[in-house]
């Protein structure tokens, strides 16, 4: 495996020393070190396109290209900013792209990946973006290569990622300040919802919280649905649905996906739906991929929301909070409620066990029988 410290020294060593992307779980070793080491330029964008555009510009004041890590489902979101803004036909912009390769042909990986495993290496292809597979053995050529075609071509070249590629560093476990442990939390709001309302979950580790806790209490709902993939649209797929039904909406989202396309916050305010709950579950990090920060300690959340029109705002910070909250039936909608929670999650959390496919027919039958 690599080491990498020495991956980022040698970076250096060929010029490149400002990094800025969107966290990956196969590329975590590496997140890691450049989300916790200060000395390290790095910058946690909000989403992967941002992230192009941010290189972008760093390139035209220094003219030096930036490293952008991300994992492949990125790809979609810096598609625009790639072909219409660094594309040689456009403004040329040289960086380097460090791509998680998740859904990698003939390695077993979850539905969300599969396709976008598949394509990753077209997609790039597709973008005029020549790439390597990093390898363990010859990486450093590799990154000579990129560096002299970026040097020549003025365009971007990436770099995919394997499984198991990087070393694990010694990196102090990542906390913050709040005591509500996000599992417990998903009980309780489980625990107090029934047929009537249909939850809509996030990315990541929420959506498995939520399937375990169904579960553990014996209180399976087909009304659930789990956003796996196409992090950052919970909110957008609930509103959608809202306006289809007179059934309660509890969305939950977490931090680092309502940031990568918050813009949903505003078209969810100006159109009001009346049974419209976004829960907020925020541990200001991706905890999901390893626990890199997310720009949430400096936001708030509940006065963005505000200003976008919800009309019921609450701040969550412990269990009395909760237990007051979800006693309380005089909510006004859109309503929007962060709670604060732990950096933390069990190791042995589990996955659905049914496909994709089967819920969403699942899904579809009990509404319509409900209906
Ligand atoms: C477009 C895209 N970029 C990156 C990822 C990888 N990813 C999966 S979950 C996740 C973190 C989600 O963070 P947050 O919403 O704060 O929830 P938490 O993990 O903290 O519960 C990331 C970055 C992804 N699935 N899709």
């Amino acid at each position: 495996m690599i080491n990498v410290i020495n991956f980022i020294n040698f970076l250096k060593n060929q010029g490149i020393d400002y990094y800025t992307g969107v966290p990956d779980s196969l590329m975590k070793n590496f997140c890691d070190y450049i989300n916790s080491n200060k000395e390290i330029n790095n910058i946690v964008n909000h989403n992967e396109g941002g992230a192009i555009a941010f290189a972008a510009g760093n390139y035209l004041t220094n003219k030096k290209p930036c490293l952008v890590y991300l994992q492949n489902s990125g790809q979609g979101n810096c598609i625009n900013p790639l072909i219409s803004l660094t594309h040689p036909k456009v403004y040329s912009i040289p960086m380097l792209l460090l791509i998680g390769w998740r859904g990698e042909p003939e390695i077993k990986d979850e539905p969300q990946h599969m396709k976008q495993g598949e394509i990753t290496e077209e997609l790039l292809q597709l973008c005029d973006i020549p790439f390597e597979i990093l390898d363990i053995e010859n990486w450093k050529s590799q990154i000579e290569k990129a560096n002299n075609f970026m040097i020549e071509n003025k365009s971007p070249f990436a770099i995919l990622v394997k499984k198991n590629t990087f070393e694990k560093t010694n990196i102090v476990k990542k906390e913050n300040n709040f005591n509500l442990v996000r599992e417990n939390v998903l009980k309780k709001i489980i625990q107090n919802t029934n047929d009537d309302q249909i939850i809509f979950s996030t990315t990541g580790k929420i959506s498995r919280e939520i399937y375990e806790v169904r579960k553990e209490l014996n209180k399976e709902s087909d009304l659930d649905f789990y956003n796996v993939g196409a992090m950052g649209h919970v909110s957008q797929i609930a509103l959608g649905a809202s306006f289809k039904t007179n059934k309660k909406i509890l969305c939950i989202d977490g931090d680092g996906s309502l940031i990568m396309h918050m813009g949903t916050l505003a078209t969810i305010g100006s159109y009001q739906p009346n049974n419209f709950v976004h829960i907020l579950i925020n541990n200001e990090a991706h905890e999901s991929v390893g626990g890199q920060k997310t720009a949430s300690s400096e936001i708030n959340f509940l006065e963005i929301a505000k200003g976008c029109n919800y009309k019921y705002i609450k701040s969550i910070i412990n269990e009395q909070e909760l237990d007051d909250f979800l006693k309380n039936s005089e909510l006004k909608y859109p309503a929007f409620i962060e709670i604060k929670v732990k950096l933390m999650s069990r190791d042995n959390l589990k996955r659905p066990e049914d496909t994709t496919l089967e819920r969403k027919e699942k899904f579809l039958n009990k509404l319509e029988n409900a209906n």
